[in-house]
């Protein structure tokens, strides 16, 4: 068995009892009212969703495991000559809540090494979609094809006690997140670089592996681990952490459910936000003739944007009140990278005008941007500019604390997920509307 494995086993042990001591003894303590408006708006700030992977404060953004972004990235064990920590160490932290040594972190890469290859009928079942198919069509249909592989499946069916039903899900989480950057980088490749394939290289960590197999050169392996910790998790009540959660609450296995997952990060309020912003900045730059736009300029466009009735992407937040630290860690990145890339000039002059706008038309609660607003420009610079292709970046990174999320589940035997709904005139009644 893995440290890894190992070790959270007897984390799982020592922390069943407390949420079976919260269910039996305080059951019915209430944790909140619900109000017509959130029964019809979304469920917005319901508390009724339980995880310690990842807790997310409207005012100071993202903490994992109780480390905010800056504390996250400083005290990870580092990539030999790089400033980003392994992604390998990061999901041990995700998953057992501790900051890993070197020796847990050296166990998690053996792990996804040895889980890495990737059958060839997956490569064969992306071939088979039309190419101009979206790639988080690609992706979530190659994942889905891995479903045959399941461990969970096989193990269930040979009868499984709920004791143990984590363990085969870890399994198959370890084996789903070794292949994902694989899997992406063939996407990518496959459909945009004429099908010339790069074969991985396990001597590398996991960002640097993606970086080769993407083709792409340093310093964009420092890219792929930022962006892939930065995009883990952000509590679990957001779509795509809410769809895999969903989807294995059922006990379907981690295929299904990130597969489904995926399907709700490609909407354009969310993930697909990153590429919407691209495909925004460049439509103002053509209307520019590829001048970047003055602050009165760019007001205008934010205002046309607005005034057409359509969002702002990047911009806005359904928990968050302040602007995201996920953005801030990247354009931390870009000022030390970047400086004078055309597009992260943009980028900040949009970040100037757009949240007294925002202000002004007086519909968002949050006028701030969020991290969609500035991940495209990182990958723009580096070469990546097919910017339908940035969500399939976002689901290899949420994949990592979904799939921590779910092994967790498991192991402390959340039920199959069923909230009440009510009809319309139901709600009529509760408000005393009279008829
Ligand atoms: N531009 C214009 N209008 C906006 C807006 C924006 N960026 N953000 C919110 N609004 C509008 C909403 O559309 C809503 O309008 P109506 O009253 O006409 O329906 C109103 O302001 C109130 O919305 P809200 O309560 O502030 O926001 P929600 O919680 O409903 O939605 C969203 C949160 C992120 C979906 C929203 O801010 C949005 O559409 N933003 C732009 C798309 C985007 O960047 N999505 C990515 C978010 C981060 C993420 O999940 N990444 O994956």
């Amino acid at each position: 068995m893995s440290l890894l494995k190992k070790h959270l086993s007897e984390k799982i042990e020592s922390w069943r009892p407390r949420t079976r001591k919260l269910l039996k003894e305080y059951g019915d303590v209430k944790v909140g009212e619900v109000s017509i408006s959130q029964v019809i708006g979304g469920a917005r700030g319901v508390k009724c969703l339980t995880t310690d992977i990842s807790y997310l404060d409207p005012f100071e953004g993202i903490r994992f495991r109780g480390y905010t972004i800056p504390e996250t990235l400083e005290k990870l064990p580092k990539v030999p000559g790089s400033e980003m920590p392994y992604v390998e160490g990061f999901f041990y932290l995700l998953l057992t809540g501790e900051i890993p040594g070197n020796e847990d972190v050296k166990d998690v890469a053996e792990e996804f090494n040895k889980r890495q290859h990737v059958p060839k009928y997956v490569f064969d079942v992306i071939r088979t979609l039309p190419k101009d198919s979206h790639p988080m069509v690609m992706f979530s249909t190659a994942i889905l094809s891995l479903e045959r592989e399941s461990e969970f499946v096989k193990e269930y069916s040979a009868g499984l006690s709920k004791m143990d039903l984590w363990k085969p899900t870890y399994e198959d989480a370890m084996n789903l997140l070794a292949k994902l950057p694989q899997i992406a980088a063939f996407i990518y490749r496959y459909k945009y670089k004429d099908d010339e394939i790069i074969k991985p290289d396990t001597s590398l960590d996991l960002g640097g592996n993606f970086a080769h197999m993407m083709g792409i050169d340093k310093p964009y392996d420092e890219v792929a681990r930022l962006y892939f910790i930065l995009h883990s998790d952000h509590e679990s009540g957001n779509v795509s952490a809410h769809t895999g959660h969903l989807v294995a609450s059922a006990l379907s296995d981690v295929y299904y459910s990130i597969s489904a997952m995926i399907g709700g990060l490609a909407g354009p309020l969310h993930g697909l936000a990153n590429e919407e912003v691209l495909r925004w900045i460049q439509g103002v730059m053509e209307k520019m003739g590829g001048k970047i736009p003055t602050e009165e300029e760019m007001k205008k466009f934010v205002w046309d944007t607005l005034n057409s009735g359509q969002v702002i992407p990047g911009f806005g937040h359904a928990v968050l009140r302040k602007t995201d630290p996920r953005y801030q860690a990247q354009r931390d990145f870009c000022l030390k990278h970047l400086p004078d890339d055309p597009i992260f000039k943009f980028v900040d002059v949009l970040y100037k005008v757009t949240p007294p706008i925002l202000q002004e038309q007086g519909k968002a609660k949050n006028p701030w941007p969020n991290v969609d607003a500035q991940s495209g420009v990182i990958q723009w610079h580096y070469g990546l500019t097919e910017y339908d292709y940035y969500t399939v970046l976002f689901g290899v990174g949420r994949a990592f604390g979904v799939l921590a999320n779910i092994i967790w589940d498991r192991a402390l035997g959340y039920p199959i997920e069923r909230p009440k709904s009510i009809t319309t005139a139901m709600l009529e009644e509760v408000a005393g509307i009279k008829k």
